[in-house]
């Protein structure tokens, strides 16, 4: 490792260790991703007037995530460290290169803020593997979203 990528590589574990700490205390951070969704729990803090410190975490299951198998969407909402458990969830699946069709699943409340729904992706005869899933989460007249770019393997 070279002195500058030691210098980097501190500074972003540096920035890491930050947002966690600043997380623990009920987030101050706004619209940030640290995962792929196909491959972990993927977070990002909305904020804005719709958005409010809404905390969204993401993931697809199961993995290796595929086309043309059943896949399960699961977001996690919490606001405050409070569970949202009356919101509308719904997650619209799209490539951002094409168009792919509308593949817009609604998702049900499992119960402390966990909400769950099917999902299929169709096979991109391009061989395109980047897709990218915006949760739309409706409270009362508000709308957040939060887009999750993710790659098949
Ligand atoms: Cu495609």
């Amino acid at each position: 490792m070279t002195h500058k990528s030691k210098v980097f590589t501190g500074i972003i574990v540096g920035t890491l260790f930050i947002i966690v700490a600043v997380g623990s205390q009920a987030a101050a951070v706004s619209a940030t991703t640290v995962a792929d969704p196909a491959r972990g729990e993927a977070v990002m803090e909305l904020g804005g007037e719709a958005g409010r410190g809404l905390l969204v975490r993401f993931e697809i299951l199961p993995r290796p995530v595929k086309a043309l198998s059943d896949l399960v969407l699961v977001v996690n909402l919490s606001r405050a460290g409070r569970a949202l458990v009356d919101a509308e969830v719904q997650v619209d699946l799209t490539m951002p290169a094409m168009f792919m069709g509308k593949n817009r699943p609604v998702l049900k409340h499992v119960g402390e803020g966990r909400y769950e729904g099917k999902a299929v992706l169709p096979r991109c005869m391009s061989g395109d593997k980047r897709w990218q899933a915006e949760i739309l989460v409706k409270e009362g007249s508000g709308e957040a979203r939060a887009l999750f770019p993710f790659e098949l393997p």
